[in-house]
């Protein structure tokens, strides 16, 4: 090889090289340490190779300065493409990493749900509102005037004995106390709105029971009152069946069995179609095909005149029934602890 022909060691080579198509696959592939490396060592050698070619001959010179110069100006603008293909890829990779999948987070971290007696208190509420009810609540601590005198049960009435309140250390013994039951509300419905009255009262009871599968000293309960002209015990067996009905399907009927309470006369018990056997007769219902579900009966006329409603002009009948019992049985729930028991298997069921 004579000097003419490689005036510069190695030039041709490393243009021949450097304007290879494989050379510039090599960096269109390349990583960006690889990147690096190309132009550290082949990009410097034509370069150096340039500065080099200034001592060849005039042809010469011109010749292969362009070739390098045509390589140089090739590899730069691949390098850089390249550059532009990672960074872009990077930043791709970097946003992907950090993005925030609001959608994500909301189906992990579940936010929870209303816990299955508020789902029936709601489900109850919204059924006697599409019958024309309204809802009201009222105070969960009481004087014994609401919730015993005012309804027809005087100090020392036997009927007191019926429950077993918890007294609050307020004022005189035994005269402030956790309600046994919603009425004290209905009693101040009454005292408050004239007649005509369609209301229920949903809310949290307390009874001195020691917890067992069908008790607790807390409990929830569903009254409803309704107060107007020419109401009958036919209106009220039919306020019973509508709502039953409604809430456990229309396969469930409802029945009426005399009973008694001070606040209601005539009084009765209701009674609905086993939901298990629909009144075949099973073991839940002991094979009668009916289980028990609450109390009701026409408003007694002493608890009229107490809050001040004529009972030879209005008549009007209440009903009574506990919202974890009603929820118990829909759902097949066998011991009322699981309520409050915060296990939270027990409660994503429902
Ligand atoms: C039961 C029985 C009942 C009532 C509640 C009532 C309220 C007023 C006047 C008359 Cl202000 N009655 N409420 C009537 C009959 C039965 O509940 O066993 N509940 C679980």
């Amino acid at each position: 090889m004579t000097e003419l022909d490689d005036p510069v060691p190695g030039i041709k080579a490393a243009v021949d090289a450097a304007r290879g198509q494989a050379f510039l696959k090599r960096i269109a592939s390349a990583p960006a340490d690889a990147l690096q490396d190309v132009e550290r060592t082949e990009l410097k050698g034509l370069l150096s190779a340039r500065q080099d070619l200034k001592a060849a001959p005039g042809e010469l010179k011109k010749e292969l300065g362009r070739s390098v110069n045509e390589a140089l100006a090739a590899a730069t603008a691949a390098i850089a493409a390249r550059r532009t293909e990672l960074e872009s890829a990077e930043r791709e990779t970097s946003l992907e990493a950090e993005r925030l999948d609001l959608t994500e987070v909301v189906g992990r971290v579940t936010r929870g749900h209303r816990h299955l007696v508020t789902q029936a208190r709601d489900e109850l509420e919204d059924l006697f509102v599409g019958m024309g009810y309204a809802v009201a609540e009222g105070p969960e601590v009481e004087t014994d005037w609401y919730n015993f005198e005012a309804l027809n049960m005087p100090p020392a009435h036997p009927a007191r004995s019926m429950w077993d309140t918890l007294y609050v250390r307020l004022g005189a013994p035994a005269s402030t106390l956790l309600r046994t039951h919603t009425s004290p509300v209905q009693i101040r419905v009454m005292q408050t709105e004239p007649p005509p009255i369609y209301v229920v009262i949903p809310g949290r009871c307390y009874r001195r029971d020691t917890p067992d599968a069908r008790h607790l000293p807390v409990f929830h309960q569903i009254e409803g009152l309704v107060v107007d002209r020419g109401i009958t015990f036919g209106d009220l067996a039919g306020t019973i069946e509508a709502f039953t009905g409604a809430y456990f399907g229309p396969a469930i009927h409802s029945r009426l069995r005399p009973s008694y309470f001070p606040f209601t006369e005539p009084s009765a018990e209701f009674e609905v179609s086993c939901i298990f056997c629909e009144g075949k007769g099973c073991r839940v219902c002991s094979q009668s095909g009916w289980i028990e579900l609450g109390g009701c009966g026409m408003v007694d006329p002493n608890v009229f005149t107490a809050v001040g409603v004529d009972p030879e002009e209005y008549s009007g009948f209440a009903f009574g029934f506990g919202i974890d019992r009603c929820a118990m049985m829909r759902h097949d729930v066998d011991d009322i602890r699981h309520f409050i028991a915060n296990d939270i298997r027990f409660l994503e069921q429902f």
